[in-house]
């Protein structure tokens, strides 16, 4: 099939998830083209079915706010017009649902065909952003236009149908994660720069904003280091991190915590891990934390929205309410000082990140775009 893939172009889940989704059907044969404003950072290779179309927003002085939707809609219809696209697979409700709405118009009009829509929601397009007055309307109207809503969570799809009035079906599809490209041994030389001691180390990854609690990360690891000899790497960045920084120096554990920033070999990274911390507010599913499962790392984190649908409590990891730093702090202790049954949790860890492998739900993608083959189901 030519199917067209929309979505964040950034180190977010939404829009890592959708490239790895394009690569894999690209490999399976599919002609994918990824309509974004920038190369997705994950879009690291060449495959001749990949295509890249960049949307440009001309700006005017005129303009206080460029109008971003205005030009994906217009380069949607120029893509699917001109590579005869069968479908849209749009990823993140808000602008790409609306954007996705306005381009079929556009194209029944001027061809009397019908372009399937396909929207998978995310989490905070729903849980934050989406539920915010300003966006509500066109948010719920451009969800119930879709030709088929996907979830990547039962407690997303939960979320959805309680905040807005969505009378279409919600199907869940889980989020997935190439478990043999995270499956790695440790680099040695790697390993020895960070913890030179042989200390343990725990890592979060994220865009340090509120929603991941940042501050209960560096809490959890303080306690963790009172009682032992272990480092922390915090991966990513965003507007929490200057604060974070700031409170390692405070709390004196600033030799021990190192910030990564922006990464893009997050296996290399995930392969030294013991433990990977996500407390946050909530995870519509936690995509790095099952990426941190396929890399053997046993996950502390809250138990907010969908993190129970991949962490197994005493299992593959632990989970404590939002906020309960006490809890996990506890958690993390007593498992490092068992180095048994932390080797017990890594493998469980790792053996639920199998299930959630990248070959198990590329065909569910594939069975839901057969329903919109032109020719009726294929
Ligand atoms: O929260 C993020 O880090 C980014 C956000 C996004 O939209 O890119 O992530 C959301 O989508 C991911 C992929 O489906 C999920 O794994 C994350 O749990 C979800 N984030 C939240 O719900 C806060």
């Amino acid at each position: 099939m030519r199917i067209g893939i929309v979505c964040y172009p950034t180190f977010g889940g939404s829009g890592v998830l959708a490239t790895e989704l394009g690569k894999a059907l690209a490999d399976e044969g599919h002609q994918v083209h990824f309509i974004t404003y920038q190369q997705p950072v994950r879009l690291n290779v060449f495959n001749a079915n990949i295509f890249y179309h960049e949307v440009r927003v001309p700006t005017y002085p005129l303009f206080d706010y460029p109008p971003y939707e205005v030009a994906l809609a217009s380069t949607m219809v120029d893509v699917i017009m001109n590579h005869d696209l069968d479908l849209l697979h749009v990823h993140y409700a808000i602008p790409h649902a609306s954007a996705a709405y306005m381009a079929k118009q556009i194209v029944k009009q001027k061809t009397n065909r019908n372009i399937p829509v396909i929207t998978t929601l995310h989490g905070t397009d729903i849980t934050l952003v989406g539920k915010d007055k300003t966006y509500e309307p066109v948010v719920t109207f451009s969800i119930n236009e879709s030709d088929a809503i996907t979830a990547v969570s039962q407690n997303l799809k939960e979320e959805t149908y309680k905040f807005f009035p969505i009378h279409k079906e919600i199907e869940v599809i889980h989020n997935f994660v190439d478990v043999g490209r995270f499956n790695k041994k440790p680099i040695d030389a790697f390993r020895k720069v960070i913890a030179p001691n042989g200390e343990k180390i725990l890592i979060h990854a994220s865009n340090f904003r509120k929603v991941k609690r940042v501050v209960d990360v560096i809490e959890i690891f303080a306690a963790v280091r009172k009682e032992m000899p272990a480092k922390l790497l915090m991966v990513g960045d965003g507007p929490e991190r200057p604060g974070t920084e700031e409170m390692t120096r405070e709390l004196g554990i600033e030799d021990d915590v190192r910030f990564l920033g922006k990464q893009e070999q997050m296996e290399d990274i995930l392969a030294v891990s013991d433990i990977f911390l996500l407390p946050s507010e909530y995870e519509s599913f936690g995509l790095a934390a099952l990426e941190a499962m396929a890399a053997r790392s046993v996950v502390i984190s809250s138990n907010a929205g969908g993190l129970s649908e991949i962490n197994t409590q005493g299992e593959t990891g632990y989970m404590a309410n939002v906020g309960d730093v006490a809890a996990m702090s506890r958690y993390a202790i007593e498992l490092l000082k068992d180095d048994q049954k932390l080797e017990t949790m890594k493998e469980a860890a790792y053996q639920q990140a199998c299930r959630f492998d990248i070959k198990n739900i590329i065909p569910v993608y594939e069975k839901l775009y057969s329903r919109f083959c032109r020719m009726g189901p294929c």
